[in-house]
């Protein structure tokens, strides 16, 4: 996408020539092409291949040196990934991608054609997993020693497509065609076990008739920007065992060890598809088992092969990130090491654990914060579930005792073992609690959700341990998500404030400070407004090619793209898209500029309201756009397939970012740095980060609208009836009423009910007590788009003030406060 031609300091030295000659050599050599055979899926290939070997060069410099130095290291544990296309960005951190492009024009390919060809690898749901992919790329261009662990899926998230404006999922097998990121590590696999039972020897445990699967590692090179430093991603992968019964050959009973088989590839199939909703599932719980199990075995292997055996040293070296409670087993895990194989002692094993391990939570929904029943995990991982006891005992009798002595209410509330709401129900481990009790920090994603973790959610600890809870607010990496998504604006910003290394804002994001000095100079502006049209004509481009619908780029385009989600609030923008509608339909001549709204989002397949607002949308959207009454004033486009390669190209066209949650339910948001970042004006509550958005760019610089925490919190504790608002506000009882009808969907009547009974019954959402204010935002946005010096004015201001929202600045911070590592 860049023609950037002033990579000043290129990591490799690779020319165009150097780089033609290496594609041909790939081509010929190891994908056995001709040159004329080629075509841009096989250059894609050979390309990638020349900046694998890259990369391999560098990870061996990087493994040398930080070997050799003895580095600590962190390593980052999450069970998603989602890293987006990989080419691209590696040729931008290289610092050759101009050097690809010219290579690539030489041998007659378009740069741009062949990095289409690239599947996303998708190995992750949403925020969690592309934060992860965000911050691997900080690590490495702050050039701090970290491994990245997580899990090889073989299918990732499903694709999605629409039928009838449904929802349809089918699996994406996105290394089939070809993935050349991966290089297995067979010396680096491990052996993992699983059931058996514990039996006593000689005072030891002993895990025994265990069953066996192999965790096989395939590391993915992470580059860095302007940096030789290149840290490996370790993605494990699930086989079956070698050795498994071979005695069931001679028995005749082949299908049955066959099936072990199948069994143990099963752990890395899939992924599971639920975004801040956990699947309570066995193999989900292997699955995290697994892949933790064979990071710590990996992790413990190279700090003895640098340091030997001496575990004193072993906290000194060792940082491990819990990425949300996903990898929360990996407490027990070490502490069963230590204690089973290292023979050290209970106490210290726990402290060891608590010196090394670090929670992130994401989010605070009740139904997101992942709880196992006991007997799962004791049929699963026997050993583990004894271990879990003995640290929860000993911190229920040691440190809970001596904080509220003989409170035996105030233990019941911090067990780690919840008890069965109701007689005969199931005892719980609650693995946020495990996780809190075994890390020695524990941290929100933004400050006003760190707060609230401080206070309502985990608010004994907080006063247990009051030095614990911390904040790290999200981040994005400035090189994906501006100079690589948008390269016009790129360029404007070098010519504008230079580009050196010293005052590279790719490396430092506060550097885009000095942009505000133009926000209000009218050359400037019209530069920049220039840009974002061109990205708009390129954007409704891949409408019409995905859509087939026409849409303009003088129109406001307005996005929301996230995963589907109530308490996303989807639905109050489409509620509001309604009455939009309506008020055409009543005045068709009314004076207001053209809007598009434009959807991107996934529905967990067990979603039923979120599945119902997608059809919704799309029904709407089928009606909008046909309607030759309203005149083109208004289009919705819901493109299908979100997914990362998708938003690079969605968010730098974006006019208004919606970042509308209920407020105190998205613990951050990253979507919304990215559109402030690309110069879209947000639209939002006072939640997550939208906060310090909001304190950034200045009120008078976001349209901020709805209820706040604490107003919602006094609504829930007055007590509230959505009919009331429904009865009170005529424009929402149409639209509402609209939606019950049936007449957006008459072959299914019923087809919206979900979603308005969800609305007229609890409500739980607050997405009708929003809607007006929600509304009056609108208008304004629509006065502010009629000044377009205003407008632009705002949109520089945003890109100008977002250097803190650099995962530099959030991986600096995990550095500083929690890793001990600057
Ligand atoms: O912290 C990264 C993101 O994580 C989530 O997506 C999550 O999975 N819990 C949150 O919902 C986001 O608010 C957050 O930005």
């Amino acid at each position: 996408m860049s023609a950037n031609k002033t990579e000043q300091y290129a990591t490799t030295t690779l020319d165009a020539d150097q780089l033609a000659h290496s594609i041909k050599r790939h081509l010929q050599q190891s994908l056995g092409v001709d040159l004329e055979e080629a075509g841009p899926a096989e250059y894609w290939e050979a390309l990638s291949l020349v900046v694998r070997e890259q990369g391999l060069d560098l990870i061996r410099k990087t493994r040398h040196k930080e070997r050799d130095e003895k580095a600590r290291r962190v390593y980052y544990l999450s069970l998603e990934f989602l890293v987006g296309r990989l080419l691209g960005n590696n040729l931008h951190n290289l610092g050759i991608y101009h050097q690809a492009e010219e290579a690539m024009a030489n041998l007659g390919v378009n740069l741009s054609d062949v990095l289409e060809h690239e599947t996303d690898p998708a190995l992750g749901n949403g925020g969690l997993g592309r934060l992860a992919a965000c911050f691997m790329d900080s690590l490495a261009t702050l050039d701090l020693p970290a491994f990245g662990y997580g899990i090889n899926y073989r299918f990732g998230l499903f694709k999605q497509d629409f039928a009838g404006g449904k929802q349809v999922e089918s699996p994406d097998a996105w290394r089939e065609e070809s993935c050349p990121w991966g290089i297995e590590r067979p010396k680096r696999k491990q052996l993992i076990k699983l059931y058996g039972r514990v039996t006593e020897r000689a005072g030891k445990a002993v895990w025994e008739d265990t069953q066996e699967i192999l965790g096989m590692p395939w590391d993915v090179p992470v580059t860095g920007y302007g940096t030789d430093t290149v840290n490996t991603l370790r993605l494990w992968e699930s086989r079956a065992a070698e050795g498994f019964d071979l005695s069931s050959f001679d028995e005749g009973r082949y299908q049955e060890s066959r099936s072990g088989e199948i069994q143990a590839e099963n752990v890395s199939q899939v992924l599971y598809p639920n975004d801040n909703h956990p699947a309570g599932k066995e193999l989900r719980l292997i699955q995290q088992y697994f892949f933790v199990a064979c990071s710590i075995a990996d992790l413990i292997a190279r700090y003895k092969r640098e340091n030997g055996d001496n575990w004193d040293g072993f906290a000194e070296k060792v940082a491990i990130q819990l990425n949300d409670t996903h990898p929360a087993i990996a407490v027990p895990e070490l502490m069963r090491i230590l204690m089973d194989e290292e023979d050290i002692v209970f106490s210290k094993a726990l402290s060891i654990c608590r010196e090394v391990f670090s929670y992130t939570n994401h989010t605070l929904l009740p139904e997101a914060l992942e709880k196992w029943p006991q007997n799962l995990i004791t049929k699963v991982l026997p050993r583990h579930m004894q271990i879990i006891h003995m640290i929860n005992y000993h911190f229920l009798h040691t440190e809970v005792e001596t904080q509220w002595p003989g409170d035996n209410n105030m233990k019941r509330r911090l067990s780690i073992i919840e008890e069965p709401e109701r007689p005969g129900g199931q005892q719980m481990v609650r693995m946020a609690y495990l996780s809190v009790v075994g890390s020695h920090k524990v941290n929100g994603v933004a400050a006003l959700h760190s707060g609230l973790v401080k206070t309502t959610l985990f608010p004994e600890f907080n006063e247990l341990w009051p030095d614990k809870l911390v904040n790290v607010t999200n981040g994005v990496t400035p090189r994906r998500w501006l100079d690589y998504c948008n390269p016009e604006l790129a360029k404007l910003i070098d010519d504008t404030i230079g580009k050196d290394e010293k005052a590279d804002w790719r490396k430092d994001l506060s550097k885009l400070d000095a942009i505000n000095a133009y926000a209000d100079d009218p050359a400037f502006q019209k530069k920049f407004a220039a840009i974002k049209h061109n990205n708009k004509i390129r954007f409704a481009a891949v409408v019409k090619e995905l859509c087939n619908i026409d849409i303009s780029p003088d129109a406001i385009f307005d996005v929301q793209i996230k995963r589907l989600h109530e308490y996303k609030r989807q639905q109050l923008n489409l509620l509001h898209i309604m009455a939009l509608y309506r008020r055409l339909l009543d005045n068709p001549d009314l004076d207001v500029p053209q809007r598009v709204f434009i959807f991107g989002a996934k529905a967990a397949p067990g979603y039923k309201v979120a599945k119902t607002i997608i059809h919704a949308i799309n029904r709407v959207a089928e009606r909008v756009n046909n309607d030759r009454r309203i005149k083109d004033k208004l289009k919705v486009v819901f493109l299908p397939n979100y997914r990362v390669s998708l938003a690079e190209k969605i968010i730098p066209a974006a006019d208004v970012s919606e970042q509308i949650s209920t407020a105190g339910f998205e613990a951050s948001g990253t979507g919304n740095m990215k559109f402030a970042l690309n110069g879209a004006l947000t639209v939002g509550t006072l939640d997550g980060a939208n906060v310090e958005i909001a304190e950034e760019v200045g009120d008078d610089n976001i349209f901020i609208y709805g209820l706040t925490v604490e107003e919602v919190a006094e609504l829930r504790h007055r007590g509230y009836n959505p009919k009331d608002v429904y009865n009170s506000n005529a424009e929402l009882k149409a639209v509402i009423d609209w939606l019950a009808s049936g007449d957006l969907c008459p072959e299914e009547p019923d087809a919206f009910r979900p979603l308005v009974d969800s609305l007229l019954g609890g409500d739980y959402f607050l997405t009708l007590v929003d809607y007006q204010a929600y509304s009056d935002a609108h208008d304004k946005i629509v006065e502010t788009w009629n000044k377009p010096e205003l407008w632009w004015k705002m949109a520089i201001i945003n890109t100008a003030s977002m250097g803190k929202f650099s995962s530099d600045r959030s991986i600096m911070d995990y550095a500083k406060t929690i890793w001990n590592m600057a």
